[in-house]
């Protein structure tokens, strides 16, 4: 059997990492969509690294942690001898660190900065501003960026993830507000037979195209659903 995974900020949300469409949906007065553009971090580039630099010291804060639907899916991951696949939106790294193994990050890890000008990508845990040296060129200063994926982008790994969708046997979405694509469309993209739940806290505008919605917390849905 083939099993595709796909995640969204629903499932960080118990371990302390903020969802983005939440009650106000602003980050210090700046809708979200304002901070994660191209066009925002040609503008206004300090607003922006400020915006991704908090979210890396929250992220890397102790009490950050994965909960238990993140080690769910570890577990059920280690368990498996069929095709695995997790594709998660999120850009935290708390599926590696429950243990997951194969992990696609469609939209780019927090952890990571990448060189605009050579496009290498290197590990990242500091600040980054607009003079940042480049790390192993010095004499290249402000040319790294977060290395996330931002609207009008395209995201990563775009070709596995449409291979894995159309032969998957079994597709769960869990915690994703299903209203960014490309990854909303995944649903879409598996082959009539294929089981799809839904495991989300909201209906979504996708819940329609599910087998079956659990409604419920992540730490508490997906372990129930997995065991
Ligand atoms: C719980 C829970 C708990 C809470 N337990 N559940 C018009 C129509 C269609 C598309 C477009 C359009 N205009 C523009 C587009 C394209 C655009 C897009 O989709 N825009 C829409 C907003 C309309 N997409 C793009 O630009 C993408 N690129 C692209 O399309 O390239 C061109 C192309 C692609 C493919 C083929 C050909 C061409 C790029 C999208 C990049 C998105 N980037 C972000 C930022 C990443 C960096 C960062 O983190 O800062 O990714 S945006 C943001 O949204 C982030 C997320 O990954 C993404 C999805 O959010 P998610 O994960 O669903 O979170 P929420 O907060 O929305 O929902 C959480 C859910 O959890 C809720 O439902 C809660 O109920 C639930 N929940 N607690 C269970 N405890």
């Amino acid at each position: 059997m083939k099993i595709l995974i796909l995640t969204g900020a629903g499932i960080s949300a118990e371990s302390g990492v903020p969802t983005f469409r939440n009650a106000n949906g602003l980050w210090e007065g700046h809708r979200f969509e304002d901070v994660a553009t191209p066009q925002a971090f040609q503008r206004n580039p300090a607003l922006v690294h400020d915006f991704y630099n908090q979210r890396r010291h929250c992220l890397l804060d102790a009490k950050i942690q994965p909960n238990a639907a993140h080690r769910a899916l570890a577990e059920f991951e280690a368990a498996q001898r069929d095709d695995f696949l997790l594709v998660t939106q999120n850009i935290d790294d708390l599926h590696t660190r429950a243990g997951s193994k194969l992990v696609l990050a469609m939209h780019g890890e927090l952890l990571k900065a990448r060189c605009v000008r050579t496009g290498e990508i290197f590990p990242w845990r500091d600040d980054l501003d607009q003079s940042t040296p480049h790390p192993t060129r010095p004499e290249i200063r402000g040319t790294l960026r977060p290395h996330v994926v931002w609207f009008g982008e395209m995201p990563l790994g775009l070709e596995q993830i449409q291979e894995a969708a159309s032969q998957a046997d079994l597709f769960i979405a869990i915690g994703t507000s299903a209203v960014v694509y490309p990854a909303a469309g995944i649903v879409r993209q598996t082959k009539p037979s294929c089981r799809k739940i839904e495991i989300n806290l909201d209906d979504t505008p996708n819940s329609s195209e599910f087998d079956k919605s659990i409604r419920g917390k992540a730490s508490i849905e997906v372990p129930a659903f997995l065991k």
